[in-house]
């Protein structure tokens, strides 16, 4: 992958839609850079930008409620309310001088600061969004796939495992 290839946008409620590039990504500024994620994930790591510099770049219209992930990849997606999410969340997008590998969840993957157990809240370790494609504001709670209960999670993580596209 080129530096210069798109790898995130950030759209829908906002005044500014971004396309975003590593290089972009790369050159925020180091208030903005989220260094070493295993200090507060020990099992991941990488490095990322904090969710909120992206949020004051593109600035949401006041009726935007919700963030949308969307991993186009797999065709997974969570919708969690905007006000929550906003100081929690950070874009990991390399390792090192690299881009941020697939078995990661590369080439971006969202990361909440302190998620909750799977499905015991808004802000969970399901929202821990692989193959992060685009981030949408939206007015509403959008598309949300992230398994509700035990047993959808198990076959989630079943189907991942054997290398089969995940149910939904
Ligand atoms: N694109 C994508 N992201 C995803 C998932 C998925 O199936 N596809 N599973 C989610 C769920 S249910 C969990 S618990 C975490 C697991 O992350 P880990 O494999 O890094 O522990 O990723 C989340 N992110
Ligand atoms: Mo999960």
């Amino acid at each position: 992958m080129d530096n210069k290839t798109l790898v995130l946008k950030v759209d829908g409620a906002v005044e500014h839609p971004l396309e975003l590039t590593f290089e972009e990504l790369a050159q925020l500024p180091e208030s903005a850079q989220v260094r070493d994620v295993s200090r507060f994930h020990p099992q991941r790591q990488g490095d990322g930008v904090v969710l909120e510099v992206l949020l004051e770049k593109v600035r949401p219209r006041p009726e935007a409620n919700y963030l949308t992930l969307h991993a186009d990849r797999d065709d997974f997606h969570v919708s969690v309310p905007l006000q929550a999410v906003r100081g929690e969340g950070i874009v990991v997008y390399r390792v090192g001088d690299q881009a941020l590998g697939l078995e990661h969840g590369g080439p971006i993957r969202f990361l909440i600061k302190d998620p909750a157990a799977c499905h015991t809240d808004e802000l969970d370790d399901c929202a821990n969004v692989k193959y992060l494609s685009r981030i949408e504001l939206t007015v509403r709670k959008s598309r949300d796939t992230r398994p509700a209960d035990e047993a959808a999670h198990a076959a989630l993580h079943k189907a991942q495992e054997s290398g089969s596209p995940p149910s939904k």
